[in-house]
């Protein structure tokens, strides 16, 4: 595996890959790679002949108060994740490659940013379209690959490349968790061990509205009920939001008529984490008539 710094070496390399005829897939990342990240580049090696993994701390993203600061930069161990999962290229740019002096545009995607986390980082979705973007326009990949755990923005991030004319196909990777539950995360690493376990909540309270919908419950307002009970056990976690939506839209929804997504956002100590699942109706047993 190669690393590279500037766009012009990433270009020459794709060039390169793309008249030897191969496809080329890019997963996008802020790097602190863990199994997760990995999840992407394996599924891009396993369907793409040229794979390139970004690497970069998006500064956009990040709002005022935010830990853009001490977000875990370590990139000797993000060469080595990249390279055993299978990355050909580990583009790794500095803040200026992506954005010079005088840089002065933004993708905002409307719709869909506006609840969930929108609403507590309102500046946030319009920092990841916009890189989004710039990665594709310097990458120019045939495929992205995205994880499932950040779930708003994977619709986001299809919905701007629909918008734009982007062509590339947008590939949802399913969330990598711990072996107890815990989503992975590059900000897990903040956690001390009694915020590991109260971070647990997370996963779990989504587990326990996941049996209740096994059970029939379909009514939002129990599901999202089981998921509060389990967060507010535990002093150490501070809800930001536990709520249902249409999974494609992103709507509020009172029941669950179609696959709806049920997503939480808490901090756990300073930290904050998210985690989603999907819940989805069985076909009407008339659908499955012939
Ligand atoms: P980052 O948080 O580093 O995540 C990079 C990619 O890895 C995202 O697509 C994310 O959904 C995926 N990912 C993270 N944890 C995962 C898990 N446990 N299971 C499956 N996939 C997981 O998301 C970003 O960076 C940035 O916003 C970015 C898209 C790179 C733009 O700056």
């Amino acid at each position: 595996m190669e690393l590279v710094h500037t766009t012009a070496e990433l270009r020459s390399r794709v060039c390169a890959a793309r008249s030897r005829g191969e496809i080329i897939g890019v997963a996008p990342t802020m790097g602190a790679l863990h199994a997760g990240h990995q999840s992407l580049i394996r599924r891009a090696r396993e369907e793409c002949g040229f794979v390139v993994v970004t690497l970069f701390v998006n500064p956009t993203q990040f709002g005022p108060n935010e830990d853009l600061s001490r977000y875990p930069r370590d990139l000797d161990g993000d060469a080595r994740a990249s390279a055993s999962a299978g990355a050909d290229l580990l583009f790794a740019p500095p803040p200026e490659e992506v954005y010079p002096p005088g840089y002065a545009t933004a993708v905002t995607v409307e719709g869909l940013t506006a609840g969930l986390c929108g609403r507590s980082r309102p500046t946030h979705f319009r920092g990841v379209a916009t890189v989004v973007a710039k990665l594709f326009n310097m990458v120019q990949p045939d495929r992205a690959y995205f994880g499932e755990k950040d779930y708003q923005q994977l619709q986001v991030i299809r919905r701007m490349a629909r918008d734009l004319d982007f062509p590339v196909e947008i590939v949802p990777c399913p969330i990598v968790r711990e072996p107890d539950g815990l989503a992975m995360s590059s900000r897990n690493r903040y956690l001390s061990p009694e915020e590991r376990q109260a971070a647990l909540g997370l996963s779990q309270g989504l587990g326990a509205a996941e049996a209740l919908f096994e059970q029939g419950e379909r009514d939002a307002a129990a599901l999202m009920g089981a998921v509060r009970a389990v967060l507010e056990a535990d002093s150490l976690v501070r809800m930001d939001y536990v709520e249902l939506v249409d999974a494609d839209s992103l709507a509020p929804q009172e029941r669950v008529e179609a696959p709806a997504l049920l997503a939480v956002a808490a901090h756990v100590g300073a930290t904050r984490l998210i985690d989603n699942t999907v819940l989805r109706p069985a076909p009407e047993s008339g659908d499955l008539e012939p």
